[in-house]
């Protein structure tokens, strides 16, 4: 089976310049002008009380030390041509190169992520999906990204931060949401497809849009002229681990996190395939694109789990269900 194409590269200490282009500033919710008519005199219905503003304390600004970065193969030449991908598409190892809607395969070049890194301050860890394009009917950052964390190096991610576009050039929370697998149930009895998957993935919300017990503690941003897609987390999400993997994930259409992973929910022929042959095209599992795995703060020897290839790469690996999960 032909391998994810990935260079993989670790720099330490190079600063990384996040190019923002400067937009105008949103209109600020409530400063509409438009007036709403009067209530009908006859309503019974008592008035839905106002929800209380979430009150941010802190929001990122930019990293300014690098951790990582690495790249994801890119269909940008050939995906619009041939509607398919010639690699990079491992369903046996949960690895899905597929920016393409279903059963007509048109390319979606803000789904096709062809790069990441990761910076960090003094306070967040900032994670940069780059992505072909922007939306080619909208100009704009129109998917859902994401990143996974696997925390303690053993194949299983702990968490899941998702941001849902389209967004601006200024951080918000708004459809940034937390997930974790406080079960440790992810990946069922090995990164291999289960034959019958019954975990529940990432079953819980740590955060979402501003309401959790930290209001600050995950935000989002673009720049569609360059493509890039910019989640910010403050670095205790990752409860003082010292290292971990790590990978991004975009998707057109939006994901359910307690089916993760797909190659344990979906069987090959529900999901369909980009790559000719028997279960071309695309079906139930389509516009959505991942990496190999990154190392964060220690250098790769290539047998890191589910890790992007350096010389060998370790995929299939035991996992025992209900070990590990987010430590609280
Ligand atoms: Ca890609
Ligand atoms: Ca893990
Ligand atoms: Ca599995
Ligand atoms: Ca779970």
């Amino acid at each position: 089976m032909k391998r994810n194409r990935v260079m993989f590269f670790v720099s330490v200490g190079m600063l990384v310049v996040f190019t923002a282009t400067a937009c105008g500033l949103p209109a600020l919710p409530g400063s509409s002008t438009a007036t709403l008519p009067p209530p009908p005199a006859t309503s019974t219905t008592a008035p839905e009380p106002s929800p209380v503003a979430i009150q941010h304390l802190v929001q990122p600004s930019s990293g300014v030390t690098a951790i990582a970065n690495a790249h994801d193969n890119e269909e940008s030449e050939t995906g619009a041509t041939e509607k398919s991908v010639r690699g990079g598409d491992e369903f046996r190892i949960n690895r899905f190169e597929r920016p393409f809607t279903a059963t007509d395969m048109t390319y979606l070049p803000q789904i096709d992520i062809v790069g990441m890194s990761m910076t960090k301050d003094d306070t967040w860890y900032y994670v940069q999906i780059k992505l072909a394009g922007a939306d080619t009917t909208t100009g704009e950052m129109s998917g859902l990204y994401g990143v996974e964390f696997d925390l303690n190096v053993d194949g299983k991610t702990e968490i899941l931060l998702v941001a849902q576009g389209p967004f601006g050039a200024d951080w918000t929370t708004d459809g940034v949401t937390a997930y974790v697998d406080n079960n440790g149930d992810i990946g069922g009895i090995s990164s291999k497809p289960d034959d019958i998957y019954t975990g529940n993935g990432y079953e819980t919300i740590l955060f979402d849009s501003g309401k959790g017990e930290d209001p600050d503690a995950a935000w989002a941003r673009a720049n569609a002229a360059n493509g890039i897609v910019e989640i910010a987390f403050k670095q205790e999400t990752l409860r003082d681990f010292p290292k971990w993997m790590w990978n991004p994930l975009a998707s057109a259409y939006p994901i359910d996190p307690t089916k993760f992973y797909f190659n344990d929910t979906f069987t090959l022929q529900r999901a369909g395939s980009p790559v000719k042959g028997d279960n071309y095209p695309l079906k139930e599992l389509a516009g959505f694109d991942n990496t190999c795995r990154v190392p964060a703060n220690f250098e790769a020897t290539g047998t890191e789990p589910m890790g992007c290839q350096v010389q060998a790469q370790q995929d299939d690996i035991e996992f025992t269900p209900g070990t590990g999960g987010y430590p609280n």
